[in-house]
């Protein structure tokens, strides 16, 4: 057992750039487990490192001070902290008061932003090292070499500033053996934080993943074309049964395409069903070969919603957006899921290049008649290691990468790229709210009760969510988030933690 102090911890999203989605859409629960972290916590106690804690500063919704003033009281000598590519404004806040109150501590960065621009990151003084890629395996050389006092370079998948000021990043492993990987350590988070509400009672929720990547090639999405693995359904159910003993009735699988393989997924089923304190889950499907059959066995193992991503409802967006998935077998999809009672939610985008008004039309019209319980749309936004991305900086040329100069400088008032001109832009956030209007408002939606799972109070909450959305738009929405004076709250919450 080693004991070096370690604190992971993901960055507060408070101060800079925010995308709204009203809450009558998403599950009324109080947050996502941050499973990153728990992997990463996981690998290092199964190391040896016994001193690991966790603090989910998405969640507790604080803003850098607070999450600053909170870290440094748990003294750690080794701070992991998770970036994704919206979070920079907040993280130069967090990390400059971090550096003052720990000078000693080893700051390292990683998660979704950290593969896209290692090299700024590292420049721009906000951490001593970084991980590309997955990080189980790396963070636990990271700190074996930190506590050896040795230079942490060459280690597969961790990224440096060497002594001759030199950024040297070294490419990561392939993930190898998935089955090998620790389950995440719930134990580390105050389970309180996460319950869900999407059935009729709030339930004590936890996430869960059974593959890592996608091999599919939406042009939107920075999973598109990773490599993908699933691990056997003996490990997943292994992990399943350890929620159970932990007491958590509601399982939530986030993988980016959990049944790619109807035959994994058939057995999956099985097994859910065969376990004698069934649980309620819900997972993020595919439509794709998704039919009666699969959604009765689903629904008699307990599942009870499935998150459908369709994006659009043109067969030819369908095409040119590389999803891949047919008009028809959405509709199917979604027509057996309702008859098995499972809830559904699905996804939209509107705003694609070269995608026209018509279409965008065709994209509500759609949602409605998949009839899902409950839609998502949201104006496309441009993520760095996207395909689009990719394209729109050709087409603008070598000056053009608006998350570079955001990492490197990060303005409260950032808003995230959009492929269109202002006027366009003007006209997809008008249809993103005429979508929700027409979906939520309509006398079939409203008279059919959907919108009140959670209760009546949390169904007119959600109902204010989405005026306030469809006054303002998306984009008057985007900005600082407030905040409470929380630390005393959570320091009496965490009881021993902190
Ligand atoms: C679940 C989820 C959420 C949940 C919960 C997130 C959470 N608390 O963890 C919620 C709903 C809150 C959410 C919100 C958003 N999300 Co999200 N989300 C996901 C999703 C589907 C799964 C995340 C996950 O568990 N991954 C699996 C774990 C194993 O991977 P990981 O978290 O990246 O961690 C590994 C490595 O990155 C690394 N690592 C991570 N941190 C560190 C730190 C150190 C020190 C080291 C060494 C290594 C390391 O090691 C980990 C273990 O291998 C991903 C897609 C995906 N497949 O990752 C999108 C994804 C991360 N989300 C995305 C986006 C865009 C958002 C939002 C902006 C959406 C919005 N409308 O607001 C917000 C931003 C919130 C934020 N993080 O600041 C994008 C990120 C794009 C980007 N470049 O930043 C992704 C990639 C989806 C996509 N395909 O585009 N999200
Ligand atoms: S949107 Fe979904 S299916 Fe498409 S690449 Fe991303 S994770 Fe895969």
């Amino acid at each position: 057992m080693t004991l070096i102090k370690i604190l992971l911890v993901n960055t507060p999203l408070t101060g800079g750039p925010q995308i709204p989605i009203p809450s009558v859409a998403v599950d009324k629960g109080t947050g996502n487990m941050p499973l990153g972290l728990l992997y990463l916590a996981a690998a290092l106690r199964t190391a040896g490192f016994a001193d690991v804690q966790v603090l989910d500063f998405l969640t507790l919704g604080v803003d850098p001070t607070q999450a600053a003033e909170m870290a440094a009281r748990l003294h750690p000598d080794f701070l992991g902290i998770t970036v994704c590519s919206l979070s920079c404004y907040d993280l130069a806040e967090f990390t400059r008061l971090l550096r003052r109150r720990m000078p000693a501590c080893h700051i390292s960065l990683g998660g979704p932003h950290t593969s896209n621009y290692p090299d700024i990151l590292l420049q721009a003084g906000y951490c001593d090292s970084l991980c590309v890629g997955y990080g189980e395996r790396a963070i636990v050389e990271l700190i074996r070499r930190l506590e050896r006092k040795e230079k942490p370079a060459n280690i597969p998948g961790i990224g440096v500033i060497n002594k001759n000021n030199e950024i040297d990043i070294c490419p990561p492993d392939p993930l190898g053996d998935i089955d090998a990987i620790a389950f995440p350590d719930r134990s580390l988070v105050n389970r309180a934080l996460y319950s869900s509400w999407l059935v009729d009672r709030p339930q004590s929720a936890t996430a869960l993943l059974t593959s890592r990547g996608c091999p599919f090639g939406c042009t939107f999405c920075s999973q598109s074309h990773t490599p993908h693995a699933q691990r056997s359904v003996a490990n997943v159910m292994a992990e399943v049964e350890s929620c159970l003993v932990q007491d958590f009735t509601m399982l939530y699988f986030e993988d980016d395409s959990m049944n790619l393989h109807p035959e994994w997924m058939n057995e999956f089923v099985r097994a859910m069903g065969a376990l004698p304190q069934k649980p309620d889950w819900a997972f993020r499907g595919r439509v794709t070969n998704f039919d009666d059959d699969m959604a009765k066995a689903c629904a008699r193992s307990g599942c009870v919603r499935i998150n459908f991503g369709i994006e659009s409802g043109s067969e030819e967006m369908q095409r040119k957006i590389g999803k891949g998935i047919k008009l028809g077998d959405a509709l199917t999809a979604l027509r057996a899921t309702k008859n098995a009672g499972i809830a559904t939610v699905c996804y939209f985008i509107m705003g694609f290049p070269e995608e026209t008004e018509a279409q965008m039309r065709q994209t509500f019209d759609f949602a409605r008649r998949l009839d899902a319980d409950y839609a998502i749309f949201s104006p496309l936004y441009l993520f760095p290691g996207t395909e689009l991305y990719r394209r729109e900086k050709q087409k603008r040329g070598p000056d053009y990468d608006p998350y570079a100069d955001y990492t490197r400088k990060p303005t409260a008032d950032f808003v995230p790229p959009t492929p269109r001109g202002m006027v366009a832009q003007q006209m997809i956030s008008r249809l993103v709210r005429l979508a929700y209007l027409r979906f939520y408002f309509s006398p079939h939606y409203l008279f059919s009760g959907k919108g009140l799972a959670g209760g009546f109070w949390r169904g007119v909450k959600g109902g204010l969510s989405l005026l306030a959305y469809l006054l303002c738009g998306p984009k008057k929405l985007i900005g600082r988030r407030k905040t409470k004076d929380i630390i005393n709250g959570i320091e009496l919450r965490f009881g021993g933690i902190l």
